[in-house]
Formats: structure tokens, C-alpha cells, sequence
């Protein structure tokens, strides 16, 4: 299969300006977003893109989680499609570019090859997955968890968010659920451009993170249940105090963590407390505890430790404890092809580039389960992301999106 030449680029200032014209929907306070998945805003970026595969010519076929799949046809049409792509919804002060940059940088993609009239031998879809975020409707990547066979439609559809609303009514309500069904879509490959959302890539002067592997996520919520009483009048002995059981745990979560450096991290990002009145005793409280590994021992011990240590702390304090596993995906390896496919992408094109594991948890770490799956990694400024400050510098995302191209047309075929 023909290798692209060198100079076949992707237009940097038209992904640029995608980016920023993306971004202007469901804005944050701060300079981000809030593109909460199946809001109105969560909508309004469908149409968005929707209208731009229109212009590019792509049709459009949407299944019953939400996730849209936008084709531009190959010379073959037996030959089944190369997919790339990521997500469009974002955290409630998320960043410009987490998710939004797999998404645009594939129709980049279809933008360059329409333009210079470059055909495929593959078909390639562009794929925007339904609530990779997981805030609003846990567990995180919950569609693309449904197209790879990991959770039923049925479970998806009964998540609630904390306003009691259940996820397939809100898909319904926003009107962006298709009828095709979930997973019945087969792929030669998919391809995740991504932010990297960690410090290494910046900080040793990487152009280009070459994905090799995923972290492990386990989400275990906790609910503490103890008395509500005055903060006054109610003598020490005698509480049942469901807030100081959450910061013993807190506590522990980051010991669990650090016991198990360099290849595990761990913390509490969401809590409630109730009835979280200034002078009443919580008497409940409800968590959720986000520990991540790159190794399957180290999250089965860590595990171990917090199950253990948790009930100790609910035993000593007098309170009852519940432990519910919200969220799982297993250390993932990506496709060496996909993989070598892009650090030759990025070698050919001259940019500097470092295997990276993961930190973060991304779609394809469920498609790798159903196809030849690697994701391209490009740097964040500091490190950070699910921050309304999150940046990247137009060299970068066009860097990336670049990597991107080359990997999948070369995976599609071009055909001269
Ligand atoms: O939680 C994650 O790793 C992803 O950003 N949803
Ligand atoms: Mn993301
Ligand atoms: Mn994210």
C-alpha cells in the first residue's frame, strides 16, 4: 500500500478555527466549556458538526446511544471503513480540546482529502461517541462501552444524573437518538487523536505521544451512612459523624496510592454531603473514589486495600458503609499495526514522538475490544485538562491531526 508523501499536510488554521468556532458552544465561566452530554448545548455541538459533514458530502447515520457516524465513501465498498474520531461532549469546566480534537481533527481529515480530491480504498467515518466524559450519566465512555459489548442498551438508558433525569429519556428529549443499532458497525481500525492531559509530552519536548497503552479505571462509590445531629449540643462520643468517616477515607485513597508508586493514582472528585446544613453532624455522606493502574495487580490490590481499610474506618466511627462498583475498564494494550502505523506517520512527517501510556480513560480503550484500535497523543500546556484553562498551541493540534491523517489514509489505502 502506497506510503503518503511527506508534504501531504492537513490545513492547520481551518482545524484551528473549528476548534474555536466548537468552542463558542456551551461555554464555561472561565474560558472553557460546560457541553454537558445531552444537554441542550450537548445538541447544539451535534448540529454543529452535523452541518459540516453536510458540507463535506458525508452521510450520517446516527445508533441508539446518540454516537454519530459520519462516512465519506472509498473506491471499495465492501472494504469495511476506517474509523476515527473521540467526543464532543466535555466536563462541566472542561477545556476546549479534551475530546473536541479527535473529533475535528477527522474531519480535518475528510476537509484535506475532498480538497484535493484524494480517494480511499476504505470508506472513513468520522465518529462522535455519546458521553465519553461520564460526569452527568456515570461510567465514563458509556457508549462506546455499549458498541463494544461492555454494558446493555437497557442499563445505559436506566443511568440517572444527580437530577434524577435518566439517560434515554434525555437522548430522546435532545431528539439525537438514531435507530441504528448499537455495535452493529464493523471497523478495519479506529483512531484517536487526543490531548494528552498529563505533563510528560510538554515537559520533555515531545511533538507527539505514540499511545502504546491505557490505564485501568475502577469508580467505587461509597455511601456513609451515620446521625444527623447538633454540632453543638451533641457530646464527641456520642457522633456518628458520616463526614469524618469520608476524610478518614479520603486519606486512605491517597495512602493506597502513594504505597503503590510509580503505577497507580487515586482520588475522590465527587461528594455529597447530607444534609450539608452548617450546624447539623452529616449523616450521610455519598463519594465516589477514582483509582487508575496501568497494571492489573496493582488496581486488584489497591482494591483489596480500600475495601479493607474503609470498613475498618465505618466499624470505628460507628457508621454503615456501602461499596458500589460505578465504573470499570481493564488495562488496555492498543493494536502494535495501529501503533506502528502511527509512529511511522509521525517519523515520516518529522515531528518528535514518545511512547505514552494513558493516564486517562478514552473510547478507544473499549473499541480496542471490537478492532485494530491506537490513539495519538499531542501536549497540553502544564499538564492540565479538566480545567477550564486547559490549552494546546496550534503547532501541536495541527502536529497531531497531521499523525492522524497519515495513519489513516495509509490504513484506508489511497488510491492513485
Ligand atoms: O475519566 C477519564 O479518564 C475521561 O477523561 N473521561
Ligand atoms: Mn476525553
Ligand atoms: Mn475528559
Amino acid at each position: 500500500m502506497s506510503e503518503p508523501a511527506a508534504n501531504l499536510k492537513i490545513n492547520g488554521d481551518r482545524l484551528w478555527d473549528s476548534l474555536m468556532e466548537m468552542a463558542k458552544i456551551g461555554p464555561g465561566i472561565a474560558g472553557g466549556n460546560n457541553r454537558q452530554t445531552l444537554t441542550d448545548a450537548d445538541a447544539q455541538g451535534r448540529s454543529l458538526f452535523q452541518s459540516w459533514c453536510d458540507a463535506e458530502g458525508l452521510s450520517m447515520g446516527i445508533d441508539q446511544m446518540g454516537t454519530m457516524f459520519a462516512m465519506r465513501a472509498g473506491t471499495d465498498s465492501d472494504a469495511l471503513p476506517v474509523y476515527v474520531g473521540s467526543h464532543l461532549d466535555t466536563q462541566p469546566t472542561g477545556g476546549k480540546y479534551d475530546g473536541v480534537l479527535g473529533v475535528l481533527g477527522g474531519l480535518e481529515i475528510i476537509r484535506t482529502l475532498n480538497e484535493m480530491d484524494i480517494k480511499t480504498r476504505h470508506p472513513i467515518v468520522i465518529v462522535n461517541w455519546t458521553n465519553e466524559e461520564g460526569t452527568r450519566f456515570a461510567p465514563p465512555m458509556l457508549a462506546s462501552g455499549v458498541f463494544a459489548g461492555m454494558h446493555s442498551q437497557d442499563w445505559a438508558y436506566a443511568r440517572k444524573d444527580a437530577e434524577g433525569k435518566f439517560f434515554g429519556d434525555e437522548l430522546k428529549r435532545i431528539g439525537w437518538c438514531g435507530d441504528e443499532v448499537v455495535g452493529s458497525r464493523k471497523m478495519h481500525a479506529f483512531f484517536e487523536l487526543h490531548i494528552e492531559q498529563g505533563p510528560i509530552l510538554e515537559a520533555e519536548g515531545f511533538d507527539i505521544g505514540v499511545v502504546t497503552h491505557g490505564q485501568g479505571l475502577n469508580w467505587i462509590q461509597v455511601t456513609l451512612t451515620g446521625r444527623e445531629s447538633h454540632t453543638g449540643s451533641t457530646p464527641m462520643p456520642m457522633r456518628k459523624n458520616a463526614g469524618l468517616g469520608m476524610a478518614r477515607i479520603t486519606e486512605l485513597v491517597h495512602k493506597i496510592a502513594m504505597e503503590n508508586q510509580p503505577q497507580a493514582v487515586g482520588a475522590i472528585g465527587q461528594c455529597n454531603v447530607y444534609p450539608n446544613s452548617r450546624n447539623i453532624i452529616p449523616g450521610k455522606v455519598v463519594f465516589t473514589i477514582d483509582f487508575r493502574s496501568p497494571s492489573f495487580d496493582t488496581q486488584d490490590r489497591m482494591e483489596v486495600a480500600l475495601t479493607k481499610g474503609a470498613n475498618e474506618i465505618a466499624s470505628e466511627l460507628g457508621l454503615e458503609i456501602e461499596m458500589e462498583k460505578v465504573g470499570h475498564f481493564d488495562p488496555v494494550t492498543f493494536n502494535k499495526d495501529c501503533v506502528h502505523a502511527i509512529q511511522k506517520a509521525s517519523d515520516r512527517l518529522g515531528y518528535s514522538s514518545k511512547e505514552i501510556i494513558s493516564g486517562a480513560g478514552h473510547d478507544a480503550c473499549w473499541i480496542n475490544r471490537s478492532a485494530p484500535t491506537a490513539m495519538i497523543m499531542c501536549p497540553c500546556v502544564d499538564g492540565l485538562s479538566h480545567n477550564e484553562a486547559e490549552d494546546i498551541t496550534k503547532d501541536w493540534s495541527t502536529a497531531g491531526a497531521n499523525v492522524l491523517f497519515h495513519a489513516v489514509i495509509e490504513t484506508a489505502g489511497i488510491v492513485d
